[in-house]
């Protein structure tokens, strides 16, 4: 009998994957599900034909350049590559997968709800009741928000995420305008009455909410720098479901502390998993709502990765194109 590849797997999975993956594999899945050390990750390079990382691994180019690694394949459980050195990877001849689509429509859903939970102070109003604060009852003048329809809606990156953002805020009556490398086609940007911005300068200084979707690569990284922050008007909103490293969060707390930027949805940090304590605080002032990055966390979801992480390493194995191959031109 042919010996199975061996597939070593970060972190547990739905069990329904880790079932079908333990059939076609040799599935080695780390059940206690704490992220793998260094060493651990180092390890499984030498040993394994393919690594199924996520976002808590970082697959360096340390770990890539072993003179004993024996990986083949990267086959990434999520769908931003950032934590691992595609460069590298590519370099050695190590094919690297990613798990796009089956995550648009969860995360564009986190998205929105941020864009109307962070106006209309809803996580704030309803710690009032849950943490058993006093109510006097309704009043013409309390716990007001700001509207959300008719406001400016700006995206950055209007990739399919953005996109998928866009299509809800327009159903909400916000007017769309995006930044991104380049233009979407004529089509889409008249389906999603979206403006197109070429200066994210320009756009940030204009928008009442503006919502990160772009990928974490070198080139976005701090993205929304100190001094562009600074640009953003002091009654807007941010909203960041993408990647902490986009924005220069030490800044952002300052701007909201200071009452320069109104306040923010953050469903990504800079130090994930480390909160700035800053930021509860401010949480804690009813200015911003915090979510432990759940963008893609639901249970249909995280089968659909987990199908498509195997549907990569299968096709790859067959000698075959995997679907979700990600070069370094594209990053
Ligand atoms: C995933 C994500 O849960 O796919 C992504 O890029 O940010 C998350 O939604 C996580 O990255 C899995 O590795």
């Amino acid at each position: 009998v042919k010996k199975k590849p061996l597939v070593v797997v970060t972190r547990k999975l739905p069990d329904s994957i880790e079932t079908r993956m333990r059939e076609l594999f040799d599935a080695r899945i780390n059940l206690d599900d704490t992220p793998m050390s260094t060493e651990q990750l180092a390890e499984a390079a030498r040993t394994a034909d393919v690594l199924v990382p996520t976002v808590t691994d970082h697959i360096s180019a340390d770990i890539v350049n072993q003179p004993d690694c024996k990986l083949r394949l990267i086959a990434n459980f999520g769908n931003g590559v950032d934590n691992i050195d595609v460069q590298a990877a590519h370099a050695r001849g190590i094919t690297v997968t990613n798990t796009p689509k089956v995550l648009t429509e969860d995360t564009a859903d986190m998205t929105m709800a941020l864009i109307l939970a962070v106006p209309r102070r809803m996580i704030e109003g309803a710690s009032i009741l849950t943490e058993g604060k006093p109510w006097a009852g309704w009043s013409p003048t309390w716990m007001l928000g700001h509207r959300i329809g008719g406001k400016r809606l700006g995206i950055i990156g209007m990739g399919r995420i953005g996109q998928a953002v866009a299509r809800r805020a327009r159903a909400f009556g916000l007017q769309i305008h995006y930044h991104n490398r380049r233009p979407v086609a004529p089509v889409i940007a008249e389906e999603l009455g979206a403006t197109y911005w070429e200066s994210l300068d320009q756009m940030l200084a204009r928008m009442d909410i503006i919502s990160v979707n772009c990928p974490h690569t070198p080139a976005t990284y701090h993205l929304l720098s100190a001094r562009r922050l600074k640009l953003i008007r002091k009654d807007a909103y941010i909203v960041n479901t993408a990647r902490g490293e986009v924005t220069d969060e030490d800044t952002l707390i300052k701007l909201i502390e200071g009452g320069e930027i109104a306040g923010a949805g953050l469903d990504v940090y800079e130090h994930e998993p480390a909160v700035n304590p800053k930021l509860v605080r401010l949480a804690k002032a009813g200015k911003v709502t915090l979510m432990p990055h759940m963008g893609s966390a639901t249970i249909e979801g995280r089968v659909e990765m987990g199908e498509k992480v195997i549907i990569n390493i299968r096709t790859f194995l067959d000698a075959h194109k995997p679907p979700d191959r990600v070069l370094p031109s594209m990053l």
